[in-house]
This record gives C-alpha cells, sequence and structure tokens, in this order.
C-alpha cells in the first residue's frame, strides 16, 4: 500500500523538525585570542625569537594576541659585553608581534638573575649601580618607545616570608631602586604599563601582601607603577583558593593584574587523570582574571611542552603547558578556551577512534622538518596505518624516517614502516621527513586512512 500524501508531508515536516531541533555537533571553538577579545582580556605566550617559523609560529599567531619575549630582552640577552648589544632576537618578537596584531609585554629591566657577569661581578659604587640600572632602562625601554604595551621593570623583588629579596639592586640602592627603576621607565616611554612581577604571589600570603604594601605605597607617593603580574608557575593540585580574592585586592588599589607566566607543573609521567585535573586548573585560573574587571589576561610561560623551563629545572616533573611536545592541544588547551567563555569542545575523533596531525617542527632557507604524529584514542588501536596529504605551496617531500611516503604531484602517501603499524589503544606513533618548499609553506590537512 502507498502512503498517502499527507502521510508522506507529515513525515517530511516530522524529519525536518527533527533535523533542526536535534542538537547539532558543538561547533569547535575559535582560536583563544578570538574567544579572550571577546571577553576584552589578553591572551598571552613566552616565546622564544628563533622557534617563531613553521608550526610554533603558526600556532602563536593564531592562537595568541600577546606575547612575551622568555628570555630576549633580558639584561643578559641584550649587553652580553658591557657596551656591546644584541638585539637580533627580542626585535624579531616585536616585529612578528606586529605583524600579528600582537601586543608585548617587555621582560624584564631590573632582576637578580640573568644579568650579564660583567654586571655581576663588577664593583659598584651605589651611585654607580644606580646609574647603570637607569642608563640600561633608559636604553631598552626607549629602543622599543611606543611598541611595547607594558613592562615588568621590577622582577621577583621579595623573598617568600616578604623580606626583600637580598641582591645587586637592593643591597646597593636599597628598597628604593625599585621607585628609581620604575620613575626611569616612565621617563623613558610614558605610553608603557609599568609592573612590578613575581611568583608566588597567587594566593592572599605573606609575599603577595608585602607586594600588595610595596605597590600601595608607591601609588601613595606618586611613584609610577600602572600594575602587578601574578607569574602563577603554579604546581598540579595546589592552586591557590585565594587567587580571585588576591587579584580583587589589587585591583581595588587602582591597578591593573596580569598572570603573567601561567605554567601547571605535574609529576610525570602525565596521566589521563593528571592532564584532566590540570584541564580544570588552567580553566579556573583563567577564570580568575576574566572575574575581575582590572584582571587584563593571562600569559602562559610557553605554550607547548617542547619550550618550556620545567623539565631542565625541576627533574622528573613536565607537561606544564598547554600543548605536548608535538604541537598537539592537551586538556589544558581547552580548559584555557572554557575559562575564556568557549565551549572547550575538543575535535571530533576519527569514526575509529585515531587521528593524525601534521607539524613543521623546523624551518630554514628553503627546507624544514615535517613530524606527523598519529594518536588513538583509549579504546581504539591500529594494526597499521596511511596517512595523506596534499601540500598547498609546492612543498616537495625528501628524506623520510619512520615511514615510507610516495608524492605524485602535490599528493602525498606515507604508510607505517615494518616496526611502527601498530598503534595501542591510548598510544602513538610518529614520523618524520625532510621537505623543500619556497614562498611559503602551510601545513596541510591529513587524513587518516
Ligand atoms: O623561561 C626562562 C628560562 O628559559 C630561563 O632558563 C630561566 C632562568 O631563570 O628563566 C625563565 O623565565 C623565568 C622568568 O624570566 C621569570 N620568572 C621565572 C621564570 C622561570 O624561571
Amino acid at each position: 500500500m502507498r502512503p498517502s500524501l499527507s502521510a508522506v508531508l507529515t513525515g517530511m515536516v516530522a524529519l525536518a523538525a527533527l533535523l533542526v531541533t536535534a542538537p547539532t555537533a558543538h561547533a569547535a571553538d575559535p582560536p583563544l585570542r578570538d574567544l579572550a577579545a571577546a571577553k576584552n582580556k589578553a591572551i598571552g605566550t613566552a616565546v622564544t625569537g628563533s622557534k617563531l617559523t613553521g608550526t610554533y609560529g603558526e600556532i602563536t599567531a593564531r592562537e595568541f594576541n600577546w606575547l612575551t619575549p622568555g628570555n630576549a630582552m633580558k639584561w643578559g640577552s641584550v649587553e652580553p659585553t658591557r657596551g656591546t648589544f644584541d638585539w637580533t632576537e627580542a626585535d624579531r618578537i616585536v616585529d612578528f608581534a606586529e605583524a600579528h596584531g600582537q601586543d608585548v609585554r617587555g621582560h624584564t629591566l631590573v632582576w637578580h638573575s640573568q644579568n650579564p657577569n660583567w654586571l655581576t661581578n663588577g664593583t659598584w659604587t651605589p651611585a654607580q649601580l644606580s646609574q647603570l640600572m637607569t642608563d640600561h632602562i633608559a636604553l631598552e625601554v626607549g629602543r622599543y618607545k611606543g611598541r611595547l604595551a607594558a613592562w615588568d621593570v621590577v622582577n621577583e623583588p621579595f623573598d617568600e616570608d616578604g623580606t626583600y629579596r637580598e641582591t645587586l639592586w637592593y643591597d646597593g640602592l636599597g628598597a628604593d631602586y625599585i621607585a628609581q627603576a620604575l620613575t626611569a621607565a616612565r621617563a623613558a616611554d610614558p605610553a608603557a604599563k609599568l609592573y612590578i612581577n613575581d611568583y608566588n604571589v597567587e594566593g592572599v600570603n605573606a609575599k603577595s601582601t608585602a607586594l600588595y604594601n610595596l605597590v600601595r605605597d608607591l601609588k601613595a607617593r606618586g611613584v609610577p607603577i600602572d600594575g602587578v603580574g601574578l607569574q602563577a608557575h603554579l604546581i598540579l593540585g595546589q592552586l591557590p583558593s585565594t587567587l580571585q580574592q588576591n587579584i580583587q585586592r589589587f585591583a581595588d588599589l587602582g591597578l591593573d593584574v596580569a598572570i603573567t607566566e601561567l605554567d601547571i607543573r605535574m609529576q610525570l609521567p602525565a596521566t589521563a587523570a593528571k592532564l584532566a585535573q590540570q584541564r580544570t586548573e588552567y580553566d579556573a585560573v583563567v577564570k580568575a582574571c576574566v572575574a575581575v574587571t582590572r584582571c587584563t589576561g593571562v600569559t602562559v610561560w610557553g605554550f607547548t611542552d617542547s619550550d618550556s623551563w620545567i623539565p631542565d629545572t625541576f627533574p622528573g616533573e613536565g607537561a606544564a603547558t598547554p600543548y605536548d611536545e608535538n604541537y598537539v592541544p592537551k586538556p589544558a588547551y581547552y580548559g584555557i578556551a572554557t575559562g575564556l567563555g568557549g565551549t572547550g569542545t575538543t575535535p571530533p575523533p576519527t569514526p575509529n577512534g585515531c587521528a593524525a596531525s601534521y607539524s613543521v617542527a623546523n624551518q630554514w632557507n628553503s627546507g624544514f622538518t615535517g613530524n606527523v604524529t598519529i594518536r588513538c584514542d583509549a579504546g581504539s588501536s591500529l594494526s597499521s596505518w596511511r596517512v595523506t596529504w596534499t601540500f598547498g605551496a609546492g612543498q616537495q617531500v625528501g628524506q623520510v624516517w619512520n615511514a615510507s611516503c610516495a608524492q605524485t604531484g602535490a599528493a602525498v602517501s606515507c604508510s607505517n614502516a615494518s616496526w611502527n603499524g601498530s598503534v595501542p589503544s591510548g598510544g602513538s606513533a610518529t614520523f618524520g621527513f625532510n621537505g623543500t618548499w619556497s614562498g611559503s609553506n602551510p601545513v596541510p590537512t591529513v587524513t587518516l586512512g
């Protein structure tokens, strides 16, 4: 029996209603910098200037709207020999930021660490020391006048108990070195926001209270100070419960607050449970900043685990940043996204629960090294694999390791080597190659199948 026309129509209407009302798959979030901009916040990363090409450069440009040079602007980097300057890496970062519509936080002018030997090992009268410090500030801040949004003028002035740290500066000039430095920085670039930056000052404690009292008194004296930087080098499971309250009390002084060096380290190996907790903690830190109007934003201290200071400084610890060593976003990345008001939806897994990702590990004149990682979710596995892509700009695969590849025109197809076809549940396999490029080297979309 044929259904009546009206029955067919009713069925079509029901189907249409189903299509409209059925929950659509969540659209993936836009890049972090778009989420942050919608909240009027900064999302930043510390960067290494020499790495700003390939995938590292693409992620830096796409995801972040603020950059901090991790080391490039420190005194020891810019004036290793007295009177001999090297601005190469600092300039590269500032140029990159300007090319990509990003603000820069200068870091850092007056610190006890990473100073040149000639300065540290010298013998100076207080007058000489003061002159050295203010000349350095005038020169470096002046060089970038009008181009940097903020400066960490004084870094890490306090000990844990809230007393002043005994440094070259404090020992030679007393606590007034801080006011002198801020005054010199304001004179050199009146538009840059001037910060004092420290670690272990994220919650309310003796050290953050010393910082609070200092900036309150500086403001009362009319010393130029615009903000405080809470570095936030955190340990998994030890997020201070008073973070938002602490941000708020600085804001209530009429100061800006920035989370300047966020990372959340853990004992290795990183397990799924630890990474999930880390996601929650990244989300909480970002939300604490978003909740306070004068919190300007959050900067992570390196966005990838391959560019993090943690493993060198804390042996056995790591996995502290939002991307893994192969530039794959970790749960922490999605924690930042939800902290900024995104859905935090992870990209849909491929039908069989495994996926491939492509990154440019290194790039030079006409060559580059590409890495491809094949990953399987828990519960999925592969016994062999093939990854394909189409190059968009004439790139050519050359030497390959841990796979065999063939390229026809722009189309590349790579299959596992005899020893790495098996990808276990929750595991991964990686292969790499050297390639050639000219003009541009866009990252292709890869397909596993
Ligand atoms: O990330 C920086 C790392 O490459 C350096 O080796 C290290 C030396 O102390 O400094 C790191 O950055 C520090 C930042 O400048 C100030 N706060 C603490 C950071 C981690 O040490």
